[in-house]
């Protein structure tokens, strides 16, 4: 292979195909600053990617006190050594001259910087007048799928018990709570059955809503390996818009915003009606076969054709490739969980597993995805509205167990109600029960829907708003006091991937200025809180990261994400180990559900479950009514369709998305040259026929106006399904000319001026992938859109437009691993 290559013109760098169940080959990517050697590193220190879910492994390069790269890990079982573009490139952000770097606080209006016993004194004051004059409930906690396991644990020992309030939830509720939330529905707790190895073995691969080529970019390099490597899997893709999954698929589906249920029911209808179920395993292994049955015999090809907008013939193509398929492996992420019916849809690919028997053995995975690096923590650790370790909030025995962990009261904890989810959370500060919001690395002043009312939200007088980030977002703007944190590199903690592994991360450098890790600030307010158990002692007994661990570890013993076999040291040594990891299974467990569902039992289940249609909550009596036994659950659902339909007014469906070169909010990549450069600018993708429809051409200034706002781009005129126009969510306005947000009837650059306070009820997740809207074109200069042209929103007529490409900047070597690749590792 070539020995360097642009990897910003490149993203998925050279080809090591390989053969169902051989070993996929190592290829070494590392990027060092311009000018810096490897003989100039002084020192490489073991982390993993934080800028995606996949847990690419990575040693950061560091010289003169200074990170001048990265490498990735040869022998780490999830990347084999490859890195995508942002795990090459972002890192430099960390180096930003814009980092915050003393706390502040708003005084007269304005935020001013202080120091650290001055901004820590107000968040401890305001949090003691609040508890004496309102209450625990006063008081809420809005965090992240960024920070890192300790971290989460520690918040959710203050917020629950210490503090006692039930609103703590993270920004995981926008991207992985309808992964957590299927999962409980169909097997009784969280916990990824599937393994990225499952990859290496199945015939038949399924992705829907899922642009895993830009953005899990080295989970990508392993399935298109295999597509060009010998006897290679079927692909099946769900998606309106070409991405490059799509293009490679046997099978590929546009459907209709908003009709995935209709889809997916019927091809559980196709698979059961041309005998493809696997009776044994259903027998076996699960209940509600006949309620499914019935539930989709209706749900003909053909009717969802209608409904879905794709022709019944290729329905069928699909439903033939899931029921002939021996390996199949699965995935969802947004395109289905930030639907509404979100949670009803992802527990039909669960149901599409169970019926065909392919769960818990080499290439039979559902992955239900994680979207942020860490966001499994934040659900294992009870950060989001889970309690910790999967315990049910309705079980009083899981709430015992729990505060004996903690050595409080069980009353101590609130369990009075399901713990608040994130967009109540708002309401409630909208309505003003909430007076202090604490929110740690997360920027909701882009990433949430309806950003007017967001804005309007954050800047009440009444509402006392704590931010602790690494710069001056969008969100920091609107606080009371500004908290500067330490972040990847600068820290020491643990994290999970989608597929359960489990990365250490060590510092490799000082933090800047005075910003602290996130744990020691949380430790810091827990000491000036005062927080007790009940014999009198801390209730945060730690300080640094590695004894935050152990305590977790006591937390998890037992539970499905058992920590309780792992060590920092362990971690170091080996690199990524999959949870649950124990003196039983040292080595970590590579597939759940290998025989049956332990944690389906009514004694062990993380929820009773709701209705998946209404979200209305499933009794304890008639869930052991239902699975007495404890045996995974197939649950129908019938579609309907979304409440914000398409108009005279708003005749076209906007969804909202992700380009492989930025990080959300691009607080890190809108920093970083290589990345920004090749996305500097917001776009819409539109199909021709719409653009033809509505006079607009490539590179024209277009507003799309949605009932809620506008936002302004240019567009690219790309091979979307007609009807439908997408928008990336990445552009805020922290790096606008005027740094501010747009003004009344003026256009916004972020796609969630647009978007709807609305969520699927079963997980709560909002539906950033949904709204009704209508697009005009406001100036014709000639020039082209600067949306990349290497993924999907790909130009339908290249004329005219550059291809995206980094140069010289952007090229990284990639090697194959030599002495590492006979060195193995566990695959
Ligand atoms: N480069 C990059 N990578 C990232 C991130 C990032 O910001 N940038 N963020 C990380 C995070 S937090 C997350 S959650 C993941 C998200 O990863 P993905 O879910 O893969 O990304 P999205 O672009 O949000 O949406 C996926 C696809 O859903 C499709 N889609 C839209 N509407 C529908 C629909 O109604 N039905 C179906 N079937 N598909 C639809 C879109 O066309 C899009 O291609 O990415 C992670 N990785
Ligand atoms: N329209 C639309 N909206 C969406 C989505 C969509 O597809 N469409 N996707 C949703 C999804 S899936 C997600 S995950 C969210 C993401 O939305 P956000 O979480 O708001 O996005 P980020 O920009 O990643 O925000 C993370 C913040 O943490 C800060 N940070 C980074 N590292 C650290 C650290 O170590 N410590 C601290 N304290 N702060 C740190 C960053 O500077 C940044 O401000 O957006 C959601 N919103
Ligand atoms: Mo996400």
């Amino acid at each position: 292979m070539e020995p360097s290559v642009d990897r910003i013109a490149d993203p998925w760098g050279a080809r090591t195909p390989y053969g169902a169940g051989d070993r996929w080959p190592v290829r070494v990517d590392t990027y060092l600053s311009p000018g810096v050697r490897e003989a100039d590193v002084r020192q490489w220190v073991p982390s993993a990617s934080l800028l995606h879910s996949n847990g690419d492994a990575m040693d950061i390069a560091v010289a003169d006190g200074r990170v001048v790269g990265v490498r990735g890990r040869a022998t780490d079982r999830v990347n084999h050594g490859r890195l995508g573009p942002k795990d090459l490139f972002g890192w430099q952000a960390g180096a930003s001259a814009d980092r915050l770097l003393r706390p502040m606080i708003r005084e007269g209006g304005r935020l001013v910087e202080c120091d650290w016993p001055t901004a820590m004194g107000r968040v401890v004051s305001r949090s003691q007048e609040l508890l004496k004059e309102l209450g625990p409930g006063s008081i809420g906690f809005y965090t992240s799928g960024q920070l890192f396991l300790e971290e989460y644990y520690t918040l959710a020992v203050i917020a629950r018990a210490g503090i006692g309030t039930n609103h703590l939830d993270g920004n995981t509720r926008l991207c992985t709570a309808t992964a957590g939330e299927s999962l409980k529905e169909s097997f009784g707790s969280d916990g990824q059955p599937g393994s990225y190895t499952d990859v290496d073995h199945a015939d038949t691969l399924a992705l829907f809503g899922h642009n895993v080529a830009e953005t899990q970019p080295v989970l990508w390099m392993r399935m298109l390996d295999r597509l060009e490597g010998p006897r290679p899997p079927r692909l099946l893709c769900v998606d309106p818009r070409p991405t490059p999954v799509a293009l490679r698929a046997d099978v590929h589906l546009a459907p209709k915003l908003g009709t995935n249920l209709a889809l997916l029911n019927a091809l559980i209808h196709e698979i059961i009606r041309r005998g493809h179920v696997d009776k044994a395993y259903v027998e076996a292994h699960t209940v509600g076969f006949e309620e499914l049955e019935s539930g989709t015999a209706s749900c003909t090809p053909k009717w969802a054709a209608s409904i879905c907008d794709v022709p019944a013939r290729s329905i069928e193509e699909a439903a033939e490739l899931l029921g002939t398929a021996r390996q199949l492996t699965s995935t969802v992420l947004q395109g289905v969980y930030q639907s509404h019916q979100a949670t009803a849809a992802a527990v039909q690919v669960n149901n599409i597993h169970l019926l065909r028997g392919m769960l818990g053995r080499p290439g039979c995975g559902v992955l239900q995805m994680n979207g942020q690096p860490t966001a499994q923590n934040t659900r294992e650790c009870g950060a989001d509205g889970d309690l910790p370790g999967f315990r049910n909030w309705n079980n009083e025995d899981h709430v015992a167990d729990l505060a004996k962990v903690w050595n409080v009261d069980p009353e101590d904890i609130p369990h009075f109600a399901p713990p608040t989810h994130a967009m109540q959370m708002f309401r409630y500060a909208e309505q003003g029960s909430i007076g202090m919001l604490w929110i740690s690395g997360t920027n909701p002043a882009v990433s949430l829907p309806e950003l007017g009312r967001v804005r309007a939200i954050l800047e009440q007088d009444r509402l006392f708003t704590v931010v602790q980030d690494i710069f001056l977002t969008e969100t920091a703007q609107f606080a009371d006091v500004v908290l500067p944190a330490a972040t990847w590199g600068e820290k020491v903690g643990t994290f999970t991937n989608a597929d359960r592994t489990v990365h250490l991360s060590a510092k490799a450098v000082e933090p800047p200025g005075q910003a602290r890790p996130d744990l020691d600030i949380f430790v810091d307010y827990a000491d000036r809180m005062g927080f007790r158990d009940k014999d009198g002692a801390p209730l945060v007994s730690w300080r640094h990261a590695e004894e935050a661990f152990e305590a977790w570890k006591r937390c998890s013993a037992g539970r499905p994400c058992d920590y309780t076999g792992l060590t920092y040291d362990k971690l170091l040594q080996t690199g990524g180990i999959q949870w649950p990891c124990t003196a039983e299974a040292p080595e970590g467990t590579e597939r759940l559900y290998t025989d049956g569902f332990p944690w389906a039992a009514p004694d062990e289940c993380e929820t009773y479950g709701k209705d998946l249609l209404t979200g209305a909550a499933t009794s304890p009596t008639s869930y052991k009514a239902m699975n007495p036994d404890g045996k995974a659950m197939l649950k129908a659902a019938e579609f309907v369709p979304p409440h914000e339909q398409t108009s005279r007014e708003y005749p076209l469906q906007l969804t909202t998305g992700r380009t492989i070169y930025h990080f959300h909010t691009r607080t890190k990549t809108g920093r970083v040259a290589q990345l920004n450069d090749a996305a500097p600018e917001v776009w819409a993708e539109v199909s021709a026929p719409d653009a033809d429809r509505h006079g607009i051409e490539e590179g024209d200034l277009v507003v799309i106006a949605t009932p809620r706002g506008l936002i302004g781009a240019r567009a690219r005129i790309s091979g979307i399904r007609p009807g439908v126009v997408f928008v990336p969510f990445h552009y805020g306005y922290w790096d606008t000319p005027h740094g501010d947000r747009p003004g009344l009837g003026e256009p916004g650059r972020a796609a969630n001026e647009g978007t709807v306070t609305d969520w699927d009820p079963v997980s709560k997740q909002p539906l950033f992938k949904l709204s009704a809207a209508r697009i005009s074109s406001v100036r014709h200069d000639g020039e082209p859109s600067r949306a990349p042209t290497t993924g999907a929103g790909a130009p339908v007529a290249a004329a005219g437009v550059a291809p995206t490409a980094g140069g010289g900047a952007a090229r990284a070597t990639q090697s194959r691993g030599g002495a590492a690749e006979e060195a193995g590792g566990s695959s």
